[in-house]
């Protein structure tokens, strides 16, 4: 921890995101030879980090400039692999966080991908189609050079939709006259998976159903607050709503919408059009629906039996952790990365509450990206059933080896600990195996 503190000063993000596995793994010890090799020291230090300007024309004619990233993390079990970001607060240090946990989450898959993660310190949310179109082009101008189908394969995150990976692409296509899956999250119709869109979402409800399975509890029923209002989130809610629980909240960086009835499946409709078409807030809920607007704050004031961060990174703090244990909060599954802050993560692991570590609980987005590579490589694509089929056998085996590296004595599972043992079991082990490279 001090050399990564030393190394990367004031990069708070990246700190915790390393804490909170060295705290696990470092427990008891570290076999002989994992020292002598230095997998540690390896381990958290991105094998490269690139970062250039974005020259982009907005409509007015007027020039801009953006920094932009590309932090390949590690690639021990595959060609790099992870999200590209755009938000104002994408920086080194939020990058080297995603790009560290995407490592592990990768390794959980069991599917052939190292970690990475990139971005841009752009806000969407200012800018016209034509000018995403344009910013990502330019963006691609310097990216294409670091990525490949088994070089480095990016995909979506906060702020990348499918509409962000098509300019991309086309981009790509066009600067290297190739056509190859170089991208992931792309359209149906140019070489996307069936079921990519709805994968992180779904794939955080599969491991719910697993998890509470597991405790001897079920889904069906229980009332769920979910947190943000984008891919992850909207999925999420959709598929809980499938298996019959209920969903009281989403939310944006604006405030909460509380619907005590429950969302149902004609208002998650119109939830979609509202935020995936045509990007409005999600406080217009509360105008179509009887439900409260909570403007400013997050769900987790209100009374749930799972909770779904699904947003942000350091969404859900100690005092929101309070909150949820005092209400008998059962589980809190984090859809989005790094969703709990460190002191919420150690109160509601003190106090019993089951966690679904990002790393296992929203693996599936980036479990259908590594199918999507391998129908790309195959030039064949399969049909929803088949890719939701794979889907959710991979969430029932991430489930399954976090149970076997968390339970205890007592057969209580410390989801999060199992998350990093098993992860960590993985990469090491095959970079033991190649030596000190
Ligand atoms: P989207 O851009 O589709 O949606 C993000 C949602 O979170 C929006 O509702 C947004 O509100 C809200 N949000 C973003 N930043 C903040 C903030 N600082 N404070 C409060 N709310 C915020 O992103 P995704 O759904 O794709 O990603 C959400 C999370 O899930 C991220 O942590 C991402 O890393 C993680 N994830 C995503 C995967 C994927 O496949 N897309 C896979 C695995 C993890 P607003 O519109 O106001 O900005
Ligand atoms: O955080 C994540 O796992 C993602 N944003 C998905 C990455 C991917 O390559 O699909």
């Amino acid at each position: 921890m001090e050399l990564v503190e030393t190394r990367n000063p004031g990069e708070q993000e990246f700190h915790q995101a390393v804490r909170g596995v060295l705290d696990d793994v470092v427990e008891g010890g570290l076999d002989d030879e994992l020292e002598r090799l230095g997998v540690l020291e390896r381990l958290v230090e991105p094998d490269r980090a690139i970062s250039f300007r974005v020259t982009w024309q907005d409509d007015e004619g007027q020039v801009r400039v953006n920094r932009a990233h590309r932090v390949q993390f590690n690639n021990t079990l595959g060609p790099y692999k992870g999200g590209l970001r755009f938000a104002p607060s994408v920086n080194p240090s939020v990058l080297k966080f995603l790009g560290f946990e995407q490592t592990l989450k990768n390794a959980l898959t069991r599917l052939p991908m190292g970690g990475a993660k990139g971005g841009a310190d752009l806000d969407p949310k200012q800018l016209s189609n034509d000018e995403m179109m344009r910013f990502c082009q330019a963006l691609m101008n310097e990216l294409h050079r670091h990525i490949g189908e088994d070089v480095d394969v990016p995909a979506g995150d906060i702020g990348v939709s499918e509409r962000e990976i098509s300019y991309l692409f086309g981009q790509y296509k066009r600067l290297r006259n190739r056509y190859a899956g170089v991208l992931t999250g792309k359209g149906l119709a140019w070489g996307g998976s069936a079921g990519r869109v709805e994968a992180t979402g779904y794939g955080a409800a599969y491991f719910t159903t697993e998890m509470l399975e597991h405790a001897g509890e079920q889904l069906d029923g229980k009332r769920c607050a979910i947190s943000g209002a984008g891919n992850v989130s909207i999925y999420c809610a959709q598929k809980l709503l499938e298996l019959g629980a209920t969903v009281i909240s989403l939310s944006d960086s604006d405030g909460t919408i509380h619907d005590p009835e429950g969302l149902d499946a004609d208002k998650l409709a119109w939830v979609k059009q509202l935020k995936l078409e045509r990007r409005g807030r999600i406080a217009e809920y509360a105008d179509e629906y009887e439900a409260d607007y909570l403007e400013g704050e997050t769900p987790w004031s209100l009374d749930c039996e799972l909770a779904f961060p699904c947003a942000t990174q350091n969404e859900l703090s100690s005092e929101d952790a309070e909150t949820l244990i005092a209400n008998d909060c059962l589980a809190v599954i984090e859809g989005a990365n790094m969703p709990i802050d460190a002191d919420a993560m150690r109160l509601l692991r003190s106090e019993g509450v089951l966690i679904g570590p990002a790393k296992a609980a929203n693996a599936g987005g980036v479990a259908v990206s590594g199918l999507e590579q391998s129908q790309n490589a195959q030039r064949m694509s399969w049909g929803p059933e088949e890719v939701d089929r794979q889907l959710r056998e991979i969430m029932r085996t991430v489930h399954a080896e976090c149970v076997e590296w968390g339970e205890s004595g007592d057969g209580s599972v410390d989801y999060a600990r199992g998350a990093n043992l098993a992860s960590f079991d993985r990469v090491s082990k095959a970079m033991l195996a190649y030596g000190a490279v």
